[in-house]
């Protein structure tokens, strides 16, 4: 009897200890509520335009928000443009694996994240999707990748691509790296 209290108290500590260890493996490098605009470029400070429809990538939205004030509105109007916004790049490591994530709420078809990462030169070496499941709702879109060689930095994507037609939102961004 004694002993399994032993055991039992031994397996809550390793477990208590695991939980910590993970916990503490994630560093969020990037988190943005897309809050601050600015005034020059119109869209999230530090962002810039991936793909536009007629100058428009999208706007601050007070309608439909996660958090804060304001959330990203792209309002696409058929299946031949795509609208975008693509964030700061973050330094990055080879061989490290980060986690891109954006919370989205769609009424559209397709609503796209992407995780993207960049050389030192600046040349863009490889990009994933992920893409909404749910309408209607907030839903975290994630992404898990491994930093490729030579990788020097990391970015996200919001997108509505070139085949989504209709409106979504985008909040709550973050980049976290794992190991
Ligand atoms: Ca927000």
């Amino acid at each position: 009897m004694k002993l399994q209290r032993i055991g039992l108290v031994l397996l809550v500590v390793l477990l208590l200890g695991s939980v910590g260890a993970a916990s503490a493996a994630e560093k969020v490098i990037f988190t943005d509520g897309l809050e601050k605009i600015d005034p020059v470029t119109k869209l999230p400070q530090g962002w810039t335009i991936f793909s536009q429809n007629n100058g428009d990538a999208g706007s601050p939205s007070a309608d439909i928000v996660r958090s804060g004030k304001y959330s990203w509105f792209m309002d696409d109007p058929d299946n031949t443009v795509s609208l975008g916004i693509r964030s700061p790049r973050i330094p990055a490591e080879a061989g490290k694996l980060y986690r891109a994530s954006a919370y989205v709420y769609t009424m559209a078809v397709t609503t796209n994240v992407y995780i993207e990462f960049w050389d030192a030169a600046g040349k863009r070496i490889v990009a994933e999707a992920v893409k909404q499941s749910v309408r209607n709702e907030w839903e975290e879109l994630s992404i898990t990748k491994e930093a490729p060689a030579g990788t020097a930095s990391v970015s996200v994507i919001l997108y509505s691509q070139q085949l989504n037609k209709g409106v979504q939102y985008f909040d709550d961004v973050t980049i976290v790296q794992l190991d």
